[in-house]
């Protein structure tokens, strides 16, 4: 009874696992075939979000970058420019990943070592790859930019749209895998 018992638990745990979803972007350097990196995306129920993780290289050292995911495909040049604006399925004010308005694809910034290098740890209840379509990111360029990601909030530039992030700097297809 006890190792029926023990079986079945494993049996509902696999099947949880082969139900979730996986996607990775691989990032290069805008324009260029210099890879940098591999993200994974890992949603594996609804309520648990996405968790977001891997890192990237080549980067400037000590720096606030800002991260996004944007609207249109880009190419196997991976032309970042071609990626359009910020993922806003919903039409609103860009914002911080926690704030109650922003983009789906706001992620906000993530930060590099001395040697240029992010790691990247993270957990969005907003995107999604798979079990929400309004929201899901797969086919479209996870984006970092030269600057930091202002947040949305200090009405200077273009503040409440781009974050005032800056240049596109390195871009990947987020992929199912
Ligand atoms: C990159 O994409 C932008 C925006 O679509 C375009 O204006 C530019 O010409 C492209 N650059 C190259 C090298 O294809
Ligand atoms: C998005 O919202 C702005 C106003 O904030 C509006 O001018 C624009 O037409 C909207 N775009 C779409 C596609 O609904
Ligand atoms: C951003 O702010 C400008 C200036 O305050 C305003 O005209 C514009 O509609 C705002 N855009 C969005 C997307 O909220
Ligand atoms: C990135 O930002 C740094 C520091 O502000 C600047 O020196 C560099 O020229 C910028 N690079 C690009 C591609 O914009
Ligand atoms: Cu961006």
């Amino acid at each position: 009874m006890k190792r029926i018992l023990i079986f079945l638990v494993f049996v509902v745990a696999l099947a949880q696992i082969a139900n979730g979803n996986y996607a990775q972007a691989e990032m290069y350097l805008s324009g260029t075939n210099d890879f940098i990196g591999t993200i994974g995306f890992n949603e594996q129920e609804v309520a648990w979000g996405v968790i977001i993780s891997g890192s990237v290289n080549r980067l400037r050292p000590m720096a606030t970058l800002g991260f996004h995911i944007h609207s249109l495909p880009i190419d196997d040049n991976h032309n970042c420019s071609a990626g359009g604006a910020h993922f806003n399925p919903y039409n609103v004010s860009h914002g911080m990943p926690r704030d109650s308005q922003r983009h789906v694809g706001d992620l906000g910034n993530i930060e590099t070592d001395g040697n240029g290098r992010a790691y990247i740890a993270m957990r969005d209840n907003v995107i999604s790859i798979g079990f929400d379509k309004t929201r899901n990111v797969i086919g479209l360029p996870l984006m970092i930019h030269n600057l930091t990601d202002d947040g949305g909030h200090t009405g200077k530039g273009e503040s409440n749209t781009t974050g005032n992030a800056g240049p596109r700097i390195a871009c990947g297809t987020i992929r199912v895998r």
